[in-house]
């Protein structure tokens, strides 16, 4: 007998590939060889090469279930300290997002209690945010700093996110969100706040290696195109990639600036208008959906669907998990929503937490069940991929794969005394 060639390899299993090309995008039967962290094979089980035994060290059949490549949540704010469940009180009596932050709630609120937390503090309370993502099947998240305004608190954030990537089984890339709302002691200062952030703290974290890419929010209640061009000048002198919190509550022409500087992706997108989706569909920019702050806001404007397909406009999907509006644990969920409230089709939606989410990170090597690609997999209780947009809630991930190897169900840390 041969030497066994591959570390594992799943049986009968029903394979959802999300290749932009694949032959068949759904394959029954289907058999997927790990090794080495990446994807050695998939295909048929008739098209093996040689008998199971002699092709993996370990075999197991997962008995038809449905497996896709681990989602990918490419926005969420997880790192923060406190909660704002009083403030959603006060938005279903009536009061406006816009007035909260305005009177200094808000954003504002996090950014104190932010403030105030050690990095401990924050990690542990951070955690079973992640660990809860990850269980309904997300293996790569992005974090954004923008709830400290300052650097060491920023810094902070930073930092938690990073050490979620490295000790949790799950990959974290990171998004520098210091244009998030002017900190209170620069009210009447804003320019100086800009110049700050531009020409001290972005640079400082970047050259600290904690920094994958630059988001900010343009809005009224945020910052202008202006200020936000000012920022991605400074990143593109970095070399850091750009993305934008653009069009959520009106339209300020975000997402034709994001595009602008070849951005990653521009998010929320209520307010898009036509010349926006034109701009990003020339430039590559991914619309990013997030359905859960279009849920907590109760908004009634639909980001504009049907154009971003007939400009073909690649659409991710994310939690945009975060205190304020969008206290969201599921990205399955948020695949749900964008099916019901804004009529994605369950294979867009599932794209949208796959293959387009990889793309609104700049990562290649994820998304997919291609060959060569990472082995970051999610083996469901479910047969067929709708289900995951069809159930609304509970535990569809029977197993999870992180670089080929089983993401163990132990007990977490003792960081988390009430997780679990
Ligand atoms: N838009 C959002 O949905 C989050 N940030 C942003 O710019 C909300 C952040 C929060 O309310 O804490
Ligand atoms: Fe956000």
């Amino acid at each position: 007998m041969s030497e066994p060639r591959w570390d594992r390899l799943l049986l009968n299993a029903t394979l959802a590939s999300f290749e932009e090309d694949a032959q068949e995008p759904l394959i029954e039967g289907g058999a997927i060889g790990l090794h080495r962290g990446r994807i050695a094979w998939t295909g048929r089980m008739d098209n093996l090469p040689a008998a199971p035994d002699e092709l993996a060290v370990t075999v197991e059949s997962v008995d038809g279930a449905l497996i896709t490549p681990g989602l990918i949540d490419c926005h969420t704010h997880l790192v923060f300290g406190g909660d704002r469940a009083g403030e959603f009180e006060l938005r279903l009596n009536g009061t406006s997002y816009e007035d909260i932050a305005r009177a200094g709630g808000g954003i504002a609120a996090t950014v104190s209690a932010t403030r105030e937390a050690s990095e401990e503090q924050l990690y542990a309370q951070s955690v079973p945010r992640a660990r809860a993502l990850r269980a309904d099947g997300a293996t790569t998240l992005e974090i954004k700093s923008g709830y400290g305004l300052e650097l060491e608190t920023e810094r902070r954030m930073l930092r938690v996110a990073r050490r979620i990537g490295r000790d949790q089984s799950m990959t974290v890339r990171t998004s520098f969100l210091g244009l998030h709302a002017l900190p209170p002691e620069y009210r009447d200062h804003r320019e100086e706040y800009v110049t700050l952030v531009c020409d001290s703290i972005l640079p400082e974290l970047a050259a600290e290696g904690l920094v994958d890419a630059v988001d900010a929010f343009c809005e009224n209640i945020g910052f202008s195109r202006e200020e936000v061009r000012r920022l991605f000048e400074r990143a593109r002198q970095l070399g850091l990639p750009v993305k934008l919190h653009a069009e959520q509550l009106s339209d300020l022409d975000g997402a034709a600036l994001v595009a602008e500087y070849g951005g990653l992706s521009a998010d929320h997108l209520e307010y898009l208008g036509e010349s926006g989706v034109r701009a990003m569909a020339t430039a590559g920019t991914v619309a990013v959906l997030l359905p859960g702050a279009f849920h907590v806001l109760r908004e009634t404007r639909l980001p504009p669907i049907a154009l971003l397909r007939q400009y073909g406009v690649p659409m991710a999907v994310a939690t945009d998990c975060n205190p304020g509006t969008s206290p969201m644990l599921s990205l399955r969920l948020a695949a749900s929503m964008a099916c019901t409230l804004f009529r994605l089709t369950p294979t867009e939606a599932l794209r949208g937490v796959t293959v387009n989410a990889a793309r609104a990170l700049g990562l290649s090597d994820r998304g997919t069940l291609k060959t060569g690609q990472r082995a970051d997999l999610v083996v469901w209780n479910a047969r067929q991929p709708a289900e995951l947009c069809y159930w609304v809630g509970g535990g569809l991930a029977h197993r999870i794969y992180v670089a080929g190897e089983p993401v163990s169900r132990r007990k977490p840390s003792r960081h988390l005394p009430n997780a679990s």
